[in-house]
């Protein structure tokens, strides 16, 4: 991708805070740890613009970066890290579910799975979500 100016914008843990605009929001999903960050920076040819960490568990917040204001890739906090305690798992599952439940911006959901295990318990939890919330999506063919 022949991105010029990507940006980091906002961390956000509640609606208020998401970007007040109505570019289209391109949002990766999936456990912690297995390479959502990553992939945001390889698209956008960046090393570092999103933190990618080997620990996993660390991104706790919902990351936008403004690719050339012209979209978002929203970078999820990853769900089921059994480091972290059962509290704050439900608190970023809530993160997670508010965001795709109430941005208007959805136009595309890239849910990453590491594909040398099978799918995990949450993996089929949020698959199943994602797939419920699908008709609030916004509309890429308008
Ligand atoms: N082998 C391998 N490692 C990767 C790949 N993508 C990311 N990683 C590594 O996996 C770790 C977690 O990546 P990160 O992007 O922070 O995952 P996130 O928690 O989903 O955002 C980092 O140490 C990355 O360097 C990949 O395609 N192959
Ligand atoms: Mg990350």
């Amino acid at each position: 991708m022949n991105v010029k100016n990507p940006q980091f914008e906002v961390s956000a843990v509640s609606p208020k805070q998401y970007p007040k605009n109505d570019l289209p929001q391109i949002v990766l999903v999936g456990k912690s740890n297995v390479g959502k960050s990553s992939f945001i920076n390889t698209m956008i040819n960046r090393k570092a613009l999103a933190r990618t960490s080997s620990e996993p568990g660390k991104t706790r917040q919902i990351n936008f970066y403004n690719i050339d204001k012209e979209f978002y890739f929203v970078d999820l906090p990853g769900y089921g890290f059994s480091k972290m305690s059962k509290k704050e798992q439900e608190k970023v599952g809530k993160f997670i579910e508010q965001y795709l439940n109430t941005s208007k911006n959805i136009a595309l959901v890239i849910f990453l799975i590491d594909i040398r295990h099978t799918p995990t318990e949450n993996d089929k939890l949020m698959y199943n979500y994602i797939i419920r919330c699908r008709s609030s999506f916004y509309d890429i063919s308008q």
